[in-house]
């Protein structure tokens, strides 16, 4: 079969994207950017029992999903399904974000994260290519944790891979997938190795959001104290819209690449504790040492965070900073949000929330 590059397709104002894990914190922020910019929008969800699993997407959209964005049921893992979806749509762009994103679970559940997020992606990128000359561009959600070990400060695209975790082997596997199919079959495939990403529509098990909705939750009287691991973990993290913004900026260059999309500065855990509380005025004083840590609250009087070491990785990426200058040139990126704004955005949110005020 020929192979057209499809960056000599026409490409109207009426783009075709599908989304998998529309429903996720990036792939609702996503379907709105796309959305305002006129795009057809698609997404592929998971079919679970669990209520509410369509509330990040409504809450981008101000409580009602426009009726145009087609949801498909389907799964990673079920290639016809993903292939009929596609044959079906005909998207322009394709955006794989489904994915089992939680590093330390990975641990616990390695085979189906490797199923999900490495096999996952290989049925997305065969969907695609059976479109033959009408194959979609495709974008697939790469991820810092692939520098792991890191084996130089910051990271750039050229610095090699050191996974620490089933979740990272995982996503490097599709990482090199992506690359795989650019060079053999012409797609248009992209890799965006996004360092971490928050917003109030973080999951409640990673740390930033733990620590907002923890903290907040203290604050109202809900709860006496949040329970954490290694606090000495620095990340560079930004902003979900600002990253998702840079998602689409790759979709729409010229020839595929793979990007390192970052802020260029790092925090630690435990920082990212003092600055959330800091804006909730509770004074936090740390006392004690390692697994016997403590993190005292003069205003409230009281311990509000405790070291647990069940919160510990078998093997831990201690430090991770992005090098984002191609991204800064090529896709005229530039982030909307720096720390201090992220934070207080969680905080505000997630007093709100506690407040009732957004039941
Ligand atoms: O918030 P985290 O769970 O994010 P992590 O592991 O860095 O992964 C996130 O970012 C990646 C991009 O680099 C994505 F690929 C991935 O899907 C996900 O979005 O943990 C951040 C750090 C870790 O070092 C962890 O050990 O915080 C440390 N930490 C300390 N206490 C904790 C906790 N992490 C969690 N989840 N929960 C804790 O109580």
């Amino acid at each position: 079969m020929h192979y057209v590059p499809t960056e000599y397709r026409y490409r109207g104002p009426m783009t075709r994207a599908l989304i998998t894990g529309i429903t996720g914190q990036d792939g609702a922020y996503l379907a709105k950017r796309l959305y305002d910019i006129g795009y057809t929008v698609a997404g592929i969800l998971r079919r679970t029992s669990v209520p509410g699993q369509l509330k990040k997407l409504e809450w981008v959209f101000g409580g009602k999903i426009p009726e145009s964005i087609e949801l498909f049921y389907s799964d990673l893992t079920d290639a016809p399904s993903l292939t009929r979806i596609v044959h079906d749509f005909v998207p322009d762009e394709v955006y794989n974000l489904a994915a089992q994103s939680h590093v330390g679970i990975s641990f616990q559940s390695p085979v189906s994260t490797a199923t999900a997020n490495a096999l996952g992606p290989m049925n997305v990128l065969e969907a695609c290519r059976s479109m033959g000359s009408d194959a979609p561009r495709f974008y697939q959600a790469s991820t810092s944790e692939m520098f792991g070990k890191v084996q130089e400060c910051p990271q750039n695209e050229a610095t090699p891979f050191y996974p620490r975790s089933p979740y990272g082997v995982a996503k490097l596997f599709s990482y090199w997938l992506t690359v795989n199919y650019r060079e053999s079959y012409d797609l248009f495939g992209c890799n965006g190795i996004l360092f971490n990403h928050e917003s109030p529509l973080r999951g409640e098990n990673f740390v930033t959001k733990k620590i907002t909705q923890g903290l907040a939750q203290i604050l109202k009287g809900k709860r006496e104290f949040i329970e954490l691991g290694n606090l000495e973990a620095k990340r560079d993290w930004g902003h979900a819209s600002d990253y998702v913004d840079a998602m689409w900026r790759m979709m729409q260059q010229k020839k595929p690449e793979d990007y390192v999309i970052a802020t260029g500065i790092q925090h630690s855990v435990r920082q990212f504790c003092e600055v959330a509380a800091d804006r909730l005025n509770l004074n936090l004083e740390w006392q004690g040492e390692r697994e016997h840590e403590v993190g005292y609250s003069r205003t409230l009087g009281q311990t509000i965070i405790r070291v647990s070491p069940q919160y510990y990785r078998p093997a831990e990426v201690e430090t991770l900073l992005g090098d984002p200058r191609k991204a800064l040139k090529q896709l005229c990126w530039l982030p909307k949000y720096t720390f201090e704004t992220l934070v207080q955005e969680m905080i505000d949110h997630d007093l709100l929330e506690q407040s009732g005020g957004l039941s």
